[in-house]
């Protein structure tokens, strides 16, 4: 009896030790996107620009060790999210992830990365409240209310006369009714008129009643926060009703994927931006060749943000390893993942968008900002983003 309990603990204690287990080479990153979905619009652009940042690492990796990029889609929902960041954190053994797409995926995946001690780092999270999730998570991705003013202020230049504006936004996501909070209180601080409030749904289609009660309302401009397949079809039915004045996308149409769903009724959409093609650095440089390459055309925000967070994960590597003076490889796991958060929140990170870092609570600070009108080709499929400011 007593032995077999003896023997029933040194199993136990040598399943514990072989448990410890260690990082191995290439060093796994987990990428948690949407790659199928209608939020695939903004996935497939992250997927690209984290792919570019990987293999830009790897010329140098972590002073020789390589990192490798595990990929696991979210779809659209909280629940992909939640599977994927599972799948990531406990049979990949990724070191931490770069995820998910959406803000409102992000309010129920990033607490179990949380939980776990996994960093976080979200490429494209913006709504008020994401860092604040817990200790693990940080971002790359400008909160709306910093970015979302400038377009405001650029509508205004444009057309001095604007008093009346119509507000629309997507009830059922986190983003969007994050963001429209901080338009509402940009119009309401620059003494503009909100005569009409419209809500929708990101899985709606048809837009009539919200684009017909806009045109009863005779505004000068339209503020539309929502994603961009629902805020595209959105733009494209209030065009074909014929309204005629000024509009403004949020976030959820920062995307080239946009443009084949409005079309030519994309045409002179205002958006605030968090990256530019021409910011002058070296890092941003070597991104936009290599997708000009490859793409022939100019990146767009999200795949550069993607890059960003990437990069943010390999470099935090190299910091670990100069912290610990040993081999990412030499470390444990749960090591890496604890000292990987604060390698994050400390110093600062030349990134295409610009010299950034996160604070102590993972907010990002970037100090340049940027104002884009959409440009359509003639053909009314494709397009480009125009920086105004
Ligand atoms: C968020 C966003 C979306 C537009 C990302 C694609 O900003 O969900 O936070």
């Amino acid at each position: 009896m007593r032995r077999s309990v003896l023997v029933t603990l040194l199993l136990t204690l040598c399943a514990g030790a072989a448990y410890a287990e260690h990082v191995t080479a290439p060093i796994p990153v987990g990428i948690a996107v949407a790659q199928t979905s209608n939020v695939a619009l903004f996935g497939q652009e992250q997927i690209i620009g984290a792919k570019i940042a990987e293999k830009y690492f790897n010329k140098s990796g972590v002073n020789g060790t390589p990192i490798k990029l595990v990929s696991q889609d979210t779809g659209g929902d909280e629940a992909g999210a939640i599977n994927a960041f599972q799948n990531l954190i406990n049979q990949e053994k990724v070191v931490g992830i770069v995820g998910p797409t959406l803000s409102q995926q992000a309010f129920s995946a990033d607490p179990i990365a949380n939980r776990l001690k996994v960093p976080v780092v979200g490429p494209s999270n913006t709504a008020k409240g994401i860092p604040q999730i817990g200790e693990y998570i940080g971002r790359v991705s400008a909160p709306v209310a910093k970015v979302a003013p400038f377009a405001l202020k650029q509508a205004l230049k444009q057309n001095p006369k604007i008093k009346k504006v119509a507000v629309l936004y997507a009830q059922n996501d986190a983003f969007s009714a994050s963001e429209t909070v901080t338009f509402q209180e940009t119009v309401k601080s620059m003494k503009l008129e909100i005569v009409t409030l419209q809500k929708f749904m990101t899985t709606d289609t048809d837009f009539t009643t919200q684009a017909t009660a806009v045109l009863g309302a005779n505004v000068d401009l339209a503020i539309v926060s929502g994603l961009a397949a629902d805020g595209g079809n959105l733009v494209k039915q209030l065009r074909q009703l014929g309204y005629k004045g000024i509009i403004i996308g949020g976030n959820g149409f920062n995307t080239a994927n946009l443009f084949p769903v409005c079309g030519k009724n994309c045409d002179g959409i205002l958006v605030a931006q968090a990256y530019s093609p021409e910011a002058n650095n070296p890092v941003n440089k070597a991104f936009v060749d290599e997708y000009r390459r490859t793409y022939k055309k100019d990146p767009s925000q999200f795949s550069a943000q993607a890059f960003a967070a990437v990069q943010v994960f390999g470099e935090g590597l190299r910091r670990v390893e100069a912290a610990t003076k040993k081999k990412i490889t030499q470390l444990e796991l749960s090591v890496v993942r604890t000292e990987l958060n604060k390698a994050l929140r400390s110093g600062s990170f030349v990134t295409p968008l610009g010299e950034i870092s996160l604070d102590n609570e993972g907010e990002i600070n970037q100090k340049t900002f940027y104002v884009s009108q959409i440009k359509m080709d003639a053909n009314g499929k494709s397009g480009k983003f125009v920086i105004v400011k």
